[in-house]
């Protein structure tokens, strides 16, 4: 029998509603659910590959545990009560923080993951955490803390009222919008455009983004605090100022003003690449424009200065009088509100043993988590939990946290693939996926372009071997704590057997009865499709989190990156070395979703991208074969010539690299490409944040024979 069932994508952060066809417990098609109110119909070509993933033969349907280079099934109650005995093991030796976490993306993807994942982090009771934030969003949450007071009073671009948009290192048209949860982005940009608004795109590459935008500035990696900064010169210089009512509630405007009359266009525009002319028009446009709103993603975040460059963008939204104004930098209101509940956040309470980097949020920035791991003394990682996560592609130097995954005591990793992470495991404890799922994206609604809530049931059966993530992780909780693992003293907030007898259904029907519409899973069942919950409102002051309800627009924590910033900006660029960032593609998922054939076959998409002039300079043609060098590694990757590069800006995809031996992933494996991470450099990252500085490495290109 055929039917019709809906769903929502659990994929990327624009969370389309889908209708999918569903014969015999099987999903057969994937659209678009053209009466999602958010998505309206809209998918990418992802959606078609969700079952791919659910009916993946190389998908791990039942736990196994490794013996050597030796993969064997053992069945649910000897893998969680042996993964329970080993990491307790460690800890009641080593202590708590010998065992480590690492959360991978998907974790945020889905209200049961996200909540048990936090109880199983808490309950083990470790300092050593680590998470998918320190390569992404990490210096974006810091500007929050610092200047709005929490870490989650993410400002959202209000894209269907705004007039201008100016977007500094962030391809929407290829990543369908990161902080920015936006049902069919590409149409609500053509929008933008066809009510005469204007979008001005900051990328080192004409992006897909840029390529339809009204103009596009490419900037030198790494040159975007400096741009801020010069744009906030012309903008308070010329009295172009307009924080409106933002400045009644606003601290730090007098300190900012001085920083900025230290960059005029002029000293930067060598730093940026961008001529002064320019940085002044881009300025007064802004000013000029009725409802302009800046927004800067992984570009901004993963890259030298991303925490100063993260907060300068926050900045120029207070100075213009954008934030939380219609048409600007908005709060939304969602069903589930984590601003209330979760903790505001903080930095560097604790620091990393060996390089003694800041921890955020509680959690450690991945770039050290290798060396955490060889390094002998107290403290030393001995052991690792992995919940949806594949740090040896998506962190830098893989290469090198690869070998040090394999000196582990033990590893426990709950994942859908033996993949080049997993495959280090002693035991992998299979969830369930997809359409399997229940589906409710409390983050990204909290990320929303307009207010939104939709929840989708499971809608066909897991395989038999599998187990919901929700019930998988609380259950390794309970195991590792029955065993004398966790910390003594350390509490999970709501108990482990409570979360798991209420279950993922009724904690959520809680939070959204919690939450400020007083919604509940029963009203979200009658409106299958989703429920449009409006545009934001204003919100502040009465939403900071900071004493007072004062806006901090120049906190303390950035005055000391200052110097590095100025030192910077007056060195003359160094000639000769290429810059290399990175590529979202539209048919891939960072680094997990080449094993679906439909998304991988054609032409190769693991590509150096170099500008006509570099490739010329060092003999290189189009398709032919490139060495790419780094202080850490190389790789080797066909060249694709193309003018969408600025000259000195090499371009390479991350998530690739599958010929790694001992994953268990065919067609990724036939499609391999070259991982980015094998040269991103565990040693740069923003001073000031630990974020990894994943773009802007200075690499060598030579023909790679
Ligand atoms: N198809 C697809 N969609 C995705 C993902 C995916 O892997 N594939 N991943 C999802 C995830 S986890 C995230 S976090 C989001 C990310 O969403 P986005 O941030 O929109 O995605 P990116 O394409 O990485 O955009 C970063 C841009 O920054 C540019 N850049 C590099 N260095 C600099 C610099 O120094 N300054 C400036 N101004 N720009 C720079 C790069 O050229 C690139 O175009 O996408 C999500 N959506
Ligand atoms: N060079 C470079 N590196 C980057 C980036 C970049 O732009 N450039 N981007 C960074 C960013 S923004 C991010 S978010 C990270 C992502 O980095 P990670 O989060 O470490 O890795 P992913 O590639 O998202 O891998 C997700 C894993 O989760 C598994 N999985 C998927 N769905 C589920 C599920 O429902 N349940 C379970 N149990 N497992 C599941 C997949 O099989 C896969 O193993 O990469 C970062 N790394
Ligand atoms: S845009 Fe994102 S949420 Fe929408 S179908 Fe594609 S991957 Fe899924
Ligand atoms: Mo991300």
């Amino acid at each position: 029998m055929r039917e019709t069932r809906l769903h929502t994508c659990m994929l990327c952060e624009a969370v389309c509603g889908l209708s999918v066809e569903v014969e015999d417990g099987r999903a057969v098609s994937v659209r678009g659910d053209p009466d999602d109110p958010f998505s309206r119909g809209h998918v990418c070509p992802k959606a078609a590959a969700i079952p791919d993933v659910m009916e993946d033969p190389d998908r791990i349907r039942e736990p196994q545990r490794r013996d050597g280079e030796r993969w064997a099934r053992v069945g649910w109650r000897e893998a969680l009560a042996e993964a329970g005995e080993r990491l307790a093991a460690v800890q009641r030796r080593h202590g708590p923080d010998a065992v480590a976490i690492y959360l991978g993306n998907p974790t945020v993807h889905g209200f049961g993951a996200s909540t048990a994942a936090i109880l199983l982090s808490r309950a083990l009771g470790t300092r050593s955490r680590f998470s998918a934030t320190s390569v992404d969003q990490l210096p974006q949450m810091l500007a929050s803390l610092e200047v709005l007071g929490h870490q989650f009073l993410l400002p959202v671009p209000d894209l269907d009222r705004a007039t201008f948009l100016l977007a500094l290192g962030a391809n929407p048209r290829a990543s369908n919008g990161s902080l920015m949860t936006a049902g069919d982005v590409g149409a609500r940009l053509d929008a933008l455009r066809a009510r005469g608004g204007r979008l001005v795109v900051v990328d080192p590459r004409r992006t897909e983004t840029a390529a339809r935008a009204d103009r596009h500035l490419a900037i030198r990696p790494g040159g975007d605090a400096a741009l801020l900064l010069g744009l906030l010169h012309v903008l308070l210089g010329e009295g172009l100022a307009r924080p409106g009512r933002l400045a009644g509630f606003t601290d730090g405007l007098d300190r900012l003003e001085a920083l900025a009359a230290r960059f005029p266009p002029e000293r930067v525009a060598a730093r940026t690449g961008i001529a002064a002319a320019e940085i002044r028009r881009l300025a007064r446009d802004f000013a000029g424009a009725e409802a302009a709103v800046a927004y800067g993603r992984v570009g901004v975040c993963t890259q030298e200065f991303g925490a100063l460059a993260s907060w300068l963008v926050l900045a120029l939204n207070v100075v213009s009088g954008a934030l939380d104004r219609p048409g600007g930098a908005m709060f939304p209101s969602p069903a589930v509100d984590l601003v209330p509940g979760g903790s505001p956040g903080s930095f560097g309470r604790h620091r990393t043993r060996v390089r003694g980097l800041p921890a955020f949020g509680g959690e450690l920035p991945a770039a050290a988590l290798a060396e955490e791991i060889e390094t002998p003394g107290p403290g030393q990682i001995r052991a690792l939990v992995t919940f949806a996560g594949n740090p040896v592609l998506s962190t830098p130097n893989g290469a090198r946290l690869e070998r040090a995954l394999a000196g582990l005591d033990t590893m426990v990793s709950i994942d859908l693939f033996r993949n080049e992470t997993t495959r280090h495991a002693h035991l992998i404890l299979p969830t369930a996926f997809g359409f399997e799922k229940d589906q409710y994206d409390a983050v990204f609604y909290q990320l929303a372009v307009r207010n939104a809530a939709r929840w989708a049931p499971a809608i066909v059966p897991p395989p038999p071997g599998v187990r919901p993530d929700f019930r998988v992780l609380l259950d390794l909780a309970l195991a590792v704590r029955a065993r004398g693992g966790g910390r003594p003293g350390w509490r999970t907030g709501l108990g482990l057997r409570l979360a798991r007898a209420l279950g993922e259904r009724r904690l959520l029907d809680r939070a959204l009865r919690a939450g400020p519409r007083r919604l509940s899973l029963a009203a979200l069942r009658r409106a299958p499709h989703g429920l449009d919950l409006g545009a934001h409102q204003p919100r502040l002051p009465g939403r900071l989190h900071t004493p007072g309800k004062r806006l901090r627009l120049f906190p303390e924590r950035y005055q000391a990156d200052l110097a590095r910033l100025e030192a910077d900006v007056d060195a003359p660029p160094a000639a000769g070395t290429l810059l290399l960032v990175g590529r979202r593609q539209l048919r891939s998922n960072n680094s997990w979703m080449h094993n679906s054939l439909r998304l991988v076959k054609g032409p190769a998409a693991c590509t150096l991208q170099l500008h006509p002039a570099d490739a010329a300079a060092r003999g290189l043609a189009d398709g032919s074969l490139a060495r790419v060098r780094s202080r850490v590694g190389e790789v080797r990757v066909p060249v694709s010539v193309t003018d969408a590069v600025s000259p000195g800006v090499a371009c390479l995809p991350h998530g690739w690299g599958h010929a790694r031996p001992g994953a268990a992933l065919g067609v990724a494996a036939a499609h391999a490409g070259a991982s980015y991470n094998d040269l991103a450099d565990e040693e740069r990252l923003d001073a000031l944040s630990a974020t990894a500085a994943l773009n802007g490495i200075p690499v060598t290109v030579e023909p790679g024979g």
